[in-house]
């Protein structure tokens, strides 16, 4: 079986762990792994396979030789390192926001838009982890019933934001339980025991880069610029898994029960519904979960055709680490790395 030489350029941070797990879990085929992060970690030591690996600064000669680069370590560094790791042959998947939209890019859901992939000149973008668990139940839907509109709140965990965030949430919750005054690194206001609207930054339209990034991927990854889509992104006191209210509109009708049934045939998802014996999804019991968990399946009646859906996934697996190994592997099924 051939193997490859594989680069994870964050391998210190949340997605970049996690990655590392993903790959050792799934047994991808990995000749030699190179852990990469900033100078600041240069040094430490990551474990993969049992085996201790030195992690190095990512700088373009770490990636001579490298057959698969996987990127996690924030737009600026995709920006400035990918296209040098592509340059030296690798093919790069990237989680960043960096490339997402760029045309000749393709932004893949392995389950959703597998095909795109053989239209890779190098690089692959990861789509955001809110729009990776809305677009594999979007998907069935559309597929028999075109989609029209979709309307969207989220509740995205702290383990989006990254370790430090992480950090902040268990500390602030303890500050709040003792009375005493919270400390503020990450994020503008507390986080623990209330609620953020903000994900990324604003612009003039009021809204935010997270809400945009839905908007946009979506259309992308379903391969259909007529879907609308709205988006609030919000950011909760919750450790891991992103939640999602969404209601769908679409152009011809489909009952609840048909959507459970189409839904529980698709790939990587499961039906979890059955709200009168309490059976819902929810984020505090789904984390290290690579499906994505929908319920709460119910006509809305407000219009001729829709459906309110409430999505959970574990972000850093599903929404990136996984969905990243996943698009790996399909590289490799269709000789495409
Ligand atoms: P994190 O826990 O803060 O980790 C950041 C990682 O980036 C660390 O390994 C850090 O290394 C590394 N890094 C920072 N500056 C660097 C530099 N100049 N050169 C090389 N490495 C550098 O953050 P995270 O949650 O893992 O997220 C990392 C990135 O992944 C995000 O910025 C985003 O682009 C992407 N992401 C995507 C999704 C998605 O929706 N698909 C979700 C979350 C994150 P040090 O330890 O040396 O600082
Ligand atoms: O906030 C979340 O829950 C997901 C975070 C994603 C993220 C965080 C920092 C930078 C991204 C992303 O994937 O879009 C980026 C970015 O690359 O812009």
């Amino acid at each position: 079986m051939k193997t490859y030489n594989v680069a994870v350029v964050g391998a210190t941070g949340a997605v970049g762990r996690t990655m590392l797990k993903i790959l050792e879990e799934r047994s991808f085929p990995v000749k030699n792994i190179l852990p990469l992060a900033s100078a600041r970690s240069a040094g430490q030591k990551i474990e993969f396979r049992g085996k201790a690996y030195e992690v190095e600064e990512a700088k373009p000669s770490a990636f001579e030789g490298i057959d698969i680069a996987l990127f996690s370590a924030g737009k600026d560094v995709s920006l400035e390192l990918a296209p040098e790791a592509v340059k030296r042959g690798a093919v790069v998947v990237d989680n960043s926001n960096a490339f997402r939209m760029e045309p000749e890019v393709p932004l893949v859901v392995p389950e959703v838009n597998p095909q795109d992939l053989k239209k890779h000149r190098g690089l692959i973008a990861n789509p955001n982890c809110s729009t990776i668990q809305m677009v594999m139940v979007l998907k069935p839907i559309h597929d028999r019933a075109r989609v029209k509109r979709v309307v969207v709140s989220t509740y995205q965990a702290v383990s989006g934001t990254g370790l430090e965030a992480v950090e902040e949430l268990k500390l602030q919750s303890q500050q709040v339980i003792l009375g005493l005054e919270t400390t503020l690194r990450v994020y503008p206001h507390r986080i623990a025991f209330n609620l953020l609207p903000h994900i990324d930054v604003f612009d003039d339209t009021g809204y935010s880069l997270e809400e945009w990034k839905m908007v946009r991927e979506t259309k992308k990854i379903m391969g259909d610029e007529s879907i609308q889509v709205t988006a609030t992104t919000v950011r909760v006191p919750v450790f891991n898994c992103h939640s999602e209210s969404v209601n769908v509109e679409t152009w011809e009708k489909i009952a609840p029960e048909e959507a459970r049934q189409i839904l529980s045939k698709a790939p990587g998802v499961v039906v979890m519904d059955d709200p009168k014996n309490t059976i819902y999804p929810m984020p505090a019991y789904l984390s290290g979960r690579d499906e994505v968990f929908v319920g709460r399946i119910r006509e809305d009646f407000t219009v001729p055709c829709g459906l309110n859906l409430w999505i959970v996934a574990d972000n850093l697996r599903r929404g990136a680490a996984y969905n990243a190994v996943r698009i790996c592997e399909s590289l490799v099924e269709y000789n495409l790395v």
